[in-house]
């Protein structure tokens, strides 16, 4: 199976996964979670939709081994990974923000050869592959023109281990509320990157993330067209957990605020 082959496929098991999500929603009740315990039922959820894409992934690329944010599976030394998060903003969908996502990618050592972010509730499927561009739902997507921040939109995750750096932070934040268009805090960073692809915001930074939040909207953006580094402008952005992702143009005016506000402080 080639590279385009498996990408359609998996767009098919992150819409599936994805469909078994919006039926939990419907259902989804903060009494009736409190009352069973809160984190079996988003466990459930999670690791339902874990289950569901973990089996249908391993009949497209058998040899390929898996490192998934439940850990239905994980077997991360074959020479092709699954890097899977099954569900994108839980703390969205418990309290019911209607955006989240499942995001799958596929690597071969440390690159990501196959991306698919399914935001669920919006029904648009993202999707990229080595060398071929990226799409939503099948048409062609490109990054922002933008190259100034006084025209750009920002968004950021707020990290929930903040390294003792939050105060730096939260001034670097301050610096793009008063210098952009605004700031905003999707609350899954699988969105946050297919919004930078599709051109909805020109920049999207977040420290502290696992490489399944990350690993297929990183290629997403570049593959629209964006480029994705950690804060240092270097490649570790999939395990090295900071991601600074933008639409090329405004790429050095992110990486020096960052630089000034957050790296120096
Ligand atoms: P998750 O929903 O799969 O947990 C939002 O800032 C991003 O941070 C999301 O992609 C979210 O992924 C991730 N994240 C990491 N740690 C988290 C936590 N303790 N609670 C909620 N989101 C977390
Ligand atoms: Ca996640
Ligand atoms: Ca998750």
């Amino acid at each position: 199976m080639n590279l385009q082959e498996i990408t359609k496929k998996v767009e098919g098991v992150a819409r599936k996964a994805g469909a078994f999500i919006r039926e939990e929603s419907k259902n989804f009740n903060l009494n009736k979670v409190e009352q069973k315990g809160f984190n079996d039922l988003v466990s459930y959820v999670d690791k339902g939709a874990e289950e569901i894409v973990v089996k249908e992934l391993a009949e497209i690329v058998p040899e390929a081994g898996f490192i998934t944010e439940e850990g239905t599976r994980s077997d991360n030394n074959k020479p092709l990974t699954w890097i899977v998060d099954p569900l994108d903003g839980t703390t969205n969908f418990v309290h019911g923000i209607p955006m989240y996502a499942v995001s799958i990618a596929l690597a071969r050592g440390t690159e990501i050869i196959v991306g698919v972010v399914y935001e669920i509730n919006l029904d648009e499927c993202y999707a990229a592959y080595e060398g071929a561009g990226s799409t939503c739902n099948g048409k062609p997507i490109k990054v922002s023109e933008a190259g100034e921040l006084e025209n750009s939109l920002v968004a950021a995750g707020f990290p929930y281990d903040d390294g003792g750096k939050l105060d730096a932070y939260l001034q670097l934040l301050k610096y793009f509320i008063k210098n952009s268009h605004g700031l905003r805090r999707l609350g899954s960073a699988a969105v946050d990157l297919c919004y930078v692809a599709c051109g909805r915001v020109e920049g999207y930074l977040e420290y502290n993330l696992q490489s399944y939040d990350v690993a297929a909207g990183a290629l997403i953006v570049k593959q629209a067209g964006g480029k994705v580094t950690d804060f240092s402008g270097g490649e570790d952005f999939i395990f090295g957990g900071q991601i600074l992702a933008s639409n090329s143009k405004l790429h050095g005016a992110l990486e020096k605020a960052l630089s000034e506000k957050f790296l120096q402080k």
